[in-house]
Parts: C-alpha cells; structure tokens; sequence
C-alpha cells in the first residue's frame, strides 16, 4: 500500500511534524519533492519514531543531496564519516562526539563557501528533563525589520569563521580545545550576503548566526559590531522561535538557510545525551 504522507504545521514561528512516510524504505521522487517543498516553507521537518540504523539515516539523506564530512573528522562515527556525532558520552575516558555542540545560536557550516543546506539530527539518547534545541525563523527575522534596514543590509555580506565559536563560545571549555592549526587552514573566513533568497521558495531570510558571524565586509569592527548585536537579538525574539523538547527517535530535518538553532545546556551532564546528524551539502550564495 503506498504511504499517504501527512505533514502538519506545529508552531506559529516555524516546523512541521511528517507522519505516514516510511524512512526505512526509498522515498518516491513525488515525496521528496514535497518534503523539499515543506522544508522550504516550514524551516524544520520532524520525523517521529524513526527507529533508524546509520545506513538507514544516510539513505534517507541522500535523497536531499550529498553528504559532508564535518572539518573535524574526530566527531564522526566510527565507519561512518558522513555521521557526525553529537553527544556527551565517554567510552574508556574518551568523548564520543562533539560535546557542547551548537549551544549558540548558529546555522550549520555557514562557515564554508557553500554551507550546509540542510542538517537531519536523529535523536538517540536524551535526559528526561532538559537537552530541547531551539530553531529561530529567518524569514521572519527579516521580514519584520524596518524598510530602511532591509535597503542597508540588503547590500552587505558579512564575513563568516568557524574559528570564532571556537574564540569565543568555546574558549573556556578545556573538552573542545582550539581548533588546531591545520582545521584553521582549511576554514578560511568566507563572505555571504547578509539576506539570502530562498531557492524553493524566493522568500529572503536574514543570514548573518552569532555563532559564525564576526564581521561585516568593508566595516569596522567598532561599525559592525553594533549593526551584528542588533540583528542577533532580534532574530531571535521568541515570537520567532519553535522550542523542541526530544524524544528518543525524534529526527529533524532542519534547513539551514532559513533557520538557525540552538542546544540548550540546562540538563545534567552525568545523563547521556546522544544524537546523530547527517549534513547535506549546500550551494555557494552568491
Ligand atoms: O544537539 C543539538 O540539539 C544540536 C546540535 C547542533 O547544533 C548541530 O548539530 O548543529
């Protein structure tokens, strides 16, 4: 019997929750073409009770485009360098993934020429209190800045480096040590326009993360600074955010370039929490 896929909206601010598709089992081009669609217009795809090996869950991605290794191969799941890791857990004293993941506001791989288009997260182990990621609409964070802001952002690229989370968010955090010198080498900073169309659906979203985002081209930093707190404070007004509280095999298929997200670190770190994420590969922005 063919699935009849149902997709539903879950919150005002972005998501959609799928149900009747079969992940396990090749969607029919027809299906990814409508789960493109709604990850176009809904910013984020959940999946529940997925129950996915890691082949299943690169199969599955496939379908979406190729796949990217994460610039820190020690992340990856053994076997598997298109899994990234993200997890808190130790086995014989050594992490098992990427602890601290993503706890900033930030869309993935905005750091490269091309960044990720989009991110399928599974979720394998999680505390019953606590570990929820946030996801902020772009769209609407552009949509509801004044007319003259859009005109002068709208000219701007800004200028993008996975070292900065590691300058800043990380720089405390003796588990996630400087990125070494040979990582910095391979993530340049890059420039991407400050507002970015959406090719599925022509909508612009605001594309600056603070996370990754240190600069504007051709400013300051004493000129750009202030313009970059500004934008990250109201991209993410809570009127633009939809807050997911995990299940294990929860899996969400987030689009980088309309939303960004957030891992929330208020759960106690001694309870495992384990995820999984494949991460598809996007398109130069301009
Ligand atoms: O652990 C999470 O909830 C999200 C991790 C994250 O930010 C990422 O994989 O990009």
């Amino acid at each position: 019997m063919p699935d009849t896929m149902n997709i539903r909206r879950i919150s005002a601010a972005c998501g959609a929750e799928v149900s009747g598709i079969d992940l396990t089992r090749a969607p029919s081009p027809g299906q990814v073409d409508v789960l493109q669609r709604a990850l176009g217009e809904n910013g984020i795809l959940l999946f529940r009770d997925v129950g996915l090996t890691p082949e299943q869950h690169i199969a599955f991605s496939r379908n979406f485009g190729p796949l990217e290794a994460h610039v820190i191969g020690d992340f990856a799941l053994p076997g598997h360098p298109e899994i990234f890791v993200v997890s808190n857990v130790k086995e014989d004293g050594k992490l098992k993934g990427a602890v601290y993941a993503g706890q900033y506001w930030h869309s993935d791989l905005s750091y490269m020429q091309k960044p990720s288009m989009g991110s399928l997260l599974l979720c394998h182990e999680m505390p019953e209190i606590g570990g929820d990621t946030m996801f902020a609409n772009m769209f609407m964070a552009y949509e509801t800045l004044s007319e003259p802001m859009k005109r002068f952002i709208g000219g701007l690229s800004a200028v993008h480096d996975y070292s900065h989370a590691y300058d800043t968010y990380f720089a405390h955090l003796k588990e996630r040590p400087p990125l070494t010198a040979e990582a910095r080498a391979r993530t340049p900073p890059v420039e991407h326009p400050m507002v970015r169309a959406h090719p599925v659906t022509g909508r612009k979203a605001l594309y600056v993360n603070p996370g990754f985002t240190k600069g504007i081209v051709g400013m300051p930093p004493e000129e750009s600074r202030p313009i970059l707190d500004l934008l990250f404070r109201h991209s993410v007004r809570p009127e633009f955010i939809y807050r997911h509280k995990w299940r294990v095999n929860d899996m969400i298929f987030w689009d980088n370039r309309s939303v960004t997200h957030y891992a929330l670190a208020d759960y106690d770190f001694s309870v495992r929490r384990h995820m999984h994420r494949t991460t598809i590969a996007g398109e130069a922005t301009h």
